[in-house]
């Protein structure tokens, strides 16, 4: 075999390991499941403030906190959750119906806690936007 033709080997087999890369990983991300919202609780707020959901799609939410241990809580769609320092706190749902939902910090966490809350807007893809309440 001469030099040429191992050149031309090596050059093949780098070109195929690429194509396998570039068609794998948007699958792979595409089966992993729900969308992922990140939401950070710190003294005295969300981050994102706001979050815009879509009624009857499954979204994950993974809540962290930055200080203490703070609450998520929004009843009508079944949130309840503590959000501890230092890890991630998954919650799953799946909003069936529209509206604009109060989530607050449910989890005493200082002067400020009563204040502290975020807005979950849930949207009908099927229906036109509302003129408001
Ligand atoms: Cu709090």
């Amino acid at each position: 075999m001469t030099r040429n033709g191992m050149f031309r080997i090596a050059g093949g087999g780098l070109v195929v390991i690429a194509g396998l890369l570039a068609t794998a990983s948007p699958r792979a991300r595409a089966e992993e499941g729900p969308r992922v919202i990140v939401i950070t609780a710190k003294r005295f707020e969300f981050s994102p403030k706001k979050i815009t959901l879509k009624k009857g799609e499954t979204v994950r939410l993974q809540l962290k906190s930055e200080d203490v241990t703070h609450g998520l809580f929004v009843r009508p769609l079944g949130i309840d959750k503590d959000i501890t320092p230092g890890e991630t706190t998954e919650v799953t749902v799946t909003p069936q119906v529209a509206g604009r939902y109060r989530a607050i910090c449910d989890h005493f966490c200082g002067a400020g806690h009563g204040g502290m809350k975020m807005t979950i807007v849930v949207e009908d893809p099927g229906s036109a936007p509302s003129a408001g309440n």
